[in-house]
């Protein structure tokens, strides 16, 4: 049984990564993925300085999944595309994903401006969808002004880029957002970041569980796996073949592994799982889903990669 995966000429032995902003601030948090399973990994989404973000607490984990409004803290996009190009150097064959991320439409011209100009040779992913920066809207949600910084940035970049997106729930904002991104050279899309703006309360106290923004904060894990699921698959039936989609949200077990690449995914991250388990999960969910592939005679991900079946 193979579970590589490949977007355009990278080729991975796996599909799981982590989802930016869980175990990746660091440069020791990125080498720990490294030596992990994990087939590839991102890193936090660097803006253009170093941020603290937002006070604390600002995550909190219930059973059913998490709540974050962290607000961007980061090391700044120097202290990522360093660590990035050391990396490729020591690890030519080993490509990973490095996430930027900005306050504004000037921020992401500034940010490709920098990576473009760098000897950086993996993917960038450009988050359109922090949901957790105190008056500032998910950029993702708003199409014109998406429409106006993927026009800015594709005037500079030319590499491998991809964009982050929030969840979206109504089919004409998939066929909107899909026949926007389809105009622009992208190479990649990752869907979902969490779900923007939840609460969670402590029973005990009747007290919002996070203190960023009163209490609202980005839900992510079991919460997010159905909402996941039918916007990587309707991306996938909306986008053009040429754009990979990495599919994040909602993993928990191998079968949750699955079903994102049965809806059209060719990567998987883990946010809350990763989270919670540490890196032992990336060993894990790919022995249960070559436990799962296995009961489905299936030895390659391109056995049922987007094969979702519907009842007629
Ligand atoms: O740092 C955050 O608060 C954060 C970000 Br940038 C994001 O994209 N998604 C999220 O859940 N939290």
């Amino acid at each position: 049984t193979s579970l590589a995966s490949s977007i355009q000429n990278f080729h991975f032995d796996n599909v799981l990564m982590n989802a930016s902003g869980v175990h990746c601030m660091t440069t020791q948090e990125l080498d720990e993925l490294y030596a992990s399973p994990a087939g590839s990994f991102v890193t936090k989404s660097g803006t253009p300085n170093a941020r603290v973000g937002n006070p604390e607490p600002r995550y909190h984990q219930l059973e059913l999944g998490s709540i974050n409004s962290m607000g961007l803290p980061n090391n700044g996009i120097d202290y990522y595309l360093d660590y990035a190009l050391d990396f490729q150097a020591k690890h030519p064959d080993h490509p990973i994903f490095l996430s930027v991320s900005g306050m504004s439409p000037s921020d992401y011209t500034l940010l490709a401006e920098k990576i473009q100009a760098s000897d950086f040779n993996g993917l960038t992913e450009f988050n359109l969808s922090c949901p957790n920066v105190p008056g500032k809207p998910q950029i993702a949600y708003d199409f014109d002004t998406t429409e106006q910084i993927l026009t800015d940035l594709f005037k500079i970049f030319t590499k491998p880029a991809g964009v982050k997106l929030p969840p979206f729930f109504d089919l004409a904002q998939f066929d909107q957002m899909a026949a926007l991104l389809n105009r622009f050279p992208l190479t990649f899309i990752n869907s979902i970041n969490s779900l923007g703006n939840g609460l969670m309360i402590d029973p005990a106290t009747d007290t919002a569980l996070i203190r960023p923004k009163g209490g609202f904060g980005g839900i992510g894990g079991a919460y997010a796996k159905p909402i996941a699921l039918a916007n990587v698959r309707a991306f996938r039936q909306r986008l053009r073949d040429d754009i990979a989609i990495i599919g994040t949200g909602g993993v928990t077990t191998g079968r949750d592994v699955y079903d994102l690449i049965l809806c059209g995914a060719d990567m998987v991250q883990l946010g809350t799982v990763l989270q919670v388990e540490g890196v032992a999960c990336f060993d894990r969910l790919n022995h249960e889903l070559e436990a799962v592939m296995a009961e489905k005679g299936y030895t390659t991900l391109d056995d049922f990669r987007g094969k979702l079946q519907t009842i007629q």
